[in-house]
């Protein structure tokens, strides 16, 4: 099979034609990683991956990440089971990057489609590097000096997650184990050195070298400039699509727009590392 890969948007994403994912060799796995720094988020069609092949196609990446919330399969703990008529999905249904609330941050996700609704469930992703090369250059600069902080309680909060006192307790404990964190507002790549716009709606919640006042300001600014229409694109499942995008330098919005309709996700999570700013030279 030859592969091809079809850009979706100038900016962000491609199709990848002619890969077998439950069948990796080397060249494959090349192709694949090679794709996803440029492309920033790459799909597969009719794959119908099995759980081990899941977990193998992620670990060609790094090690794999447990969620601390989210349940997970029986035979293969490293994916997670996103069920909408099992969990309140709609978390997910405001732009975020994954687990900004870590020290480390996933590198990135393998998701498969299991079960899709009829109609809705579309997911977003918007390209980080293109939000940020698209500010004027003072504010490129005003930016780069700057942190964000991250909670994991501003998408997790009690009230929703906490209604039964086993899920409070799970969620206290999460909350205990993840204290806020303070990321870089601008993170360079550690592949490719660009600039990423690194804040997001899900989990920033001030930036701390300014007044909560302009830190709201500059946030809220921040959050509709990142995933404006020319920097995302919005992919429509069919069951047995794989979607690995590069948490570092996206966001993305899984749209919970299917009523009580069933859709099942699967993604496994690699583990990523510290993001940094570092000039480029
Ligand atoms: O269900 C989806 O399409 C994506 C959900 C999500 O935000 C995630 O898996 O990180
Ligand atoms: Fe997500």
């Amino acid at each position: 099979m030859s592969l091809q890969i079809k850009e979706i948007n100038p900016n962000i994403g491609a199709i990848i034609e002619g890969l077998d994912l439950n069948q990796l060799n080397d060249q494959s796995i090349q192709d694949i990683h090679s794709a996803l720094l440029k492309h920033q988020v790459i799909f597969f069609r009719k794959q119908q991956l099995t759980a081990q092949s899941q977990v193998q196609l992620a670990k060609t990446f790094g090690t794999l990440h447990i969620h601390p919330i989210y349940p997970s399969m029986d035979d293969a703990p490293e994916v997670i089971v996103l069920d909408s008529h099992r969990q309140d999905l709609r978390d997910n249904d405001l732009w975020h990057t994954d687990v900004t609330f870590s020290q480390t941050p996933p590198l990135g996700c393998v998701l498969q489609a299991i079960k899709i609704p009829e109609f809705g469930g579309d997911t977003l992703w918007a390209s980080g590097t293109a939000a940020f090369n698209a500010l004027t250059s003072d504010l490129q600069n005003k930016l780069r000096g700057l942190t964000a902080t991250h909670d994991i309680r501003k998408s997790f909060p009690i009230e929703r997650f906490g209604t039964t006192p086993e899920d409070r307790e799970r969620l206290e404990n999460s909350f205990r184990k993840n204290p806020p964190v303070v990321h870089p507002v601008v993170r360079s790549h550690p592949e490719t050195g660009e600039d990423i716009l690194f804040v997001n709606e899900g989990f920033s919640t001030r930036i701390n070298e300014l007044s909560e006042a302009e830190s709201d300001e500059l946030l809220n600014f921040l959050f509709e400039h990142a995933v404006k229409e020319e920097f995302h694109l919005r992919w429509t499942w069919q069951e047995g699509d794989v979607a690995i995008w590069d948490n570092r330098c996206t966001q993305h919005k899984a749209l919970f727009d299917y009523g009580d309709a069933h859709r099942i996700m699967h993604r496994a999570t690699v583990n990523g590392s510290i993001p940094y700013f570092k000039k480029a030279s």
